[in-house]
């Protein structure tokens, strides 16, 4: 396999660089990881991502790509080995679907009941739960949500399996039951245990601090 030059900005606790690291990892792909101050960034970091100076950014040979979601476009593009993407277009075009729907609809009601607190934080618990309704009628006879092996679908998922125990310990709201939802706890659990995921995630205690003082800032300002 070609190797060539990768270099991955992240910071440790973003889901949006867990996912690309996923990706490189499935591919198999050697990288530079290079960590960044979200609070001091570094000129690279502006240079390569100066429409939304966020990170995750990878560097293939000297250029830059940006967004989580076109980054694994182009790693499943640029290393054909373990494909993420199914052949058919049409279930290519499924997983992309799903990607979409946890960016546009499953997330954000998530992170807002993570952030609020009392019937703004009722509303959207609500609107999640309708949501993860969604996504475990899709896993209905799969293990995964491409089917037999980990894709495209189930990396762009796959933050929510380790964040959302931590929401729910911090806000004491559980979300994924295994009454209501047996078969995304079933995912979560496939998921999280596998080769690919099992050694890459962020210290859960750390994460845990993390998150506590996140949600304690946004409450002091206002939920703004
Ligand atoms: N849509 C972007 C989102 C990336 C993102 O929100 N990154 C955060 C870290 S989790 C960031 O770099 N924030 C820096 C800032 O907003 O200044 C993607 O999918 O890559
Ligand atoms: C910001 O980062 C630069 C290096 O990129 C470093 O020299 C500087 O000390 C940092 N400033 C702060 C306030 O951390």
């Amino acid at each position: 396999m070609e190797k060539g030059d990768v270099k991955l900005f992240g910071i440790w606790s973003s889901p949006f660089v867990l996912i690309v690291k996923w990706a490189l990892r499935i591919k198999g792909v050697e990288y530079e990881y290079i960590e960044e101050d979200l609070s001091n960034k570094s000129n690279l970091l502006l240079e390569y991502n100066p429409v939304h100076k966020k990170v995750p950014v990878m560097v293939h040979n000297g250029k830059p790509i940006a967004e989580s979601a076109v980054i694994l476009e182009y790693i499943e593009e640029t290393w054909k080995n373990n494909p993420i993407l199914p052949d058919d277009p049409y279930e290519r075009a499924m997983a992309r679907f799903w990607c979409k729907f946890v960016v546009d609809k499953l997330s954000p009601p998530i992170w807002r009941l993570f952030i609020s607190q009392g019937k703004e934080q009722e509303e959207a618990y609500a609107l999640a739960i309708e949501n993860l309704k969604i996504l475990e009628q899709e896993l209905q006879g799969k293990m995964f949500f491409c089917g037999e092996t980990i894709g495209l679908a189930d990396i762009s998922i796959g933050p929510l399996a380790y964040v959302m125990p931590i929401y729910e310990e911090i806000t004491k709201l559980k979300m994924v039951d295994a009454e209501r939802f047996p078969l995304l706890c079933a995912w979560m659990e496939a998921f999280l245990n596998s080769p690919v995921v099992k050694d890459s995630l962020p210290p859960g205690e750390k994460l845990l601090l993390k998150y506590r003082a996140l949600r304690e800032s946004f409450l002091a300002k206002g939920n703004k």
